[in-house]
């Protein structure tokens, strides 16, 4: 699992407007619209939770505190229309600060989860799933629907798992690659209609729709991206080599928190 470093942040909170923006501008819906989606509901339905309050809190366990990443998922819950703070305090500490401070839906990560949890409502959403199963929505969004098309998925983690859920929900004939083929087979089983592929370069070659969503870097090559390519990668880094950035003008989704983040809102609150 990869682990975010200042430097893969530093910039979300000042350009939160401008990626809605893109979003608007690639899948004719915002942020919200597309946490929504994922959920099978419209962001309007979110509108008397707004004054819920939200307390992210540092956690300083295994490789610490990494600066500024409880301040910009309060900045996207912020962006979102929701009332939020980060705690002062980190780990124990800080929860217990947030729970006096009202906060009715706290975030935390640590070195290996990330999760929003809905403290009396006992509802706990995983920043894995919450994100492959926004990403699933974004793709759909711009596919214009998933009906009978063919999805391939890279990585069979987490991140894959939850877009898996949502691809079939969809309709999508989907197919999942994973460089360990266990993985594969795991999700194969754990969720109804997935089809296993173990040459990732037939699987490409064949397939426009792709979710990405692997923590490994050059996986797709720009020779597979045509006119009619469109990708959502969730994967950080992203796995695509920079050619294909290009080739897809546009029709790449790709941020390192914003869609995660507002998928976990939305799932809990
Ligand atoms: O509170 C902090 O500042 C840190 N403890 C945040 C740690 C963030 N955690 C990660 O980046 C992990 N790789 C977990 C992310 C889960 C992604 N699905």
């Amino acid at each position: 699992m990869t682990r975010l470093r200042e430097d893969d942040i530093d910039t979300v909170s000042e350009k939160l407007y401008e990626y809605n923006e893109n979003l608007r501008h690639i899948l004719g819906k915002s942020l919200a619209e597309i946490a929504a989606y994922s959920l099978g509901k419209k962001p309007e339905e979110f509108a008397g939770k707004r004054n819920v309050p939200i307390g992210v809190i540092p956690v300083s366990c295994g490789q610490g505190v990494i600066g500024g990443f409880a301040q910009t998922v309060q900045q996207i819950v912020e962006f979102l229309g929701f009332r939020s703070f980060v705690a002062t305090q980190s780990d124990v500490g800080g929860l217990a600060e947030a729970v006096r401070r009202g906060a009715q839906v706290v975030f935390l990560a640590d070195d290996d989860q990330f999760v929003a949890i809905h403290l009396a409502g006992g509802k706990v959403a995983d920043n894995g799933e919450a994100t492959g199963r926004g990403y699933a929505a974004a793709l759909a969004l711009m596919a214009g629907g998933l009906l009978g098309k063919k999805v391939l998925l890279i990585g069979a983690g987490p991140v894959g798992t939850g877009a898996a859920a949502f691809l079939t929900q969809q309709g999508a004939q989907v197919s999942v690659y994973d460089i360990d083929l266990e993985k594969s087979e795991k999700l194969r089983q754990t969720i109804d209609g997935v089809t296993v592929v173990s040459n990732l370069s037939v699987a490409l070659a064949e397939c426009n729709l792709v979710v990405e969503a692997t923590p490994a870097v050059d996986v797709i090559a720009g020779k597979y991206i045509t006119v009619d390519s469109m990708v959502a990668a969730p994967g950080i880094p992203l796995g695509l080599y920079s050619e294909c950035v290009e080739k897809l003008s546009g029709k790449l989704i790709h941020d390192v928190l914003e869609i995660g983040v507002a998928t976990m809102l939305f799932t809990v609150i």
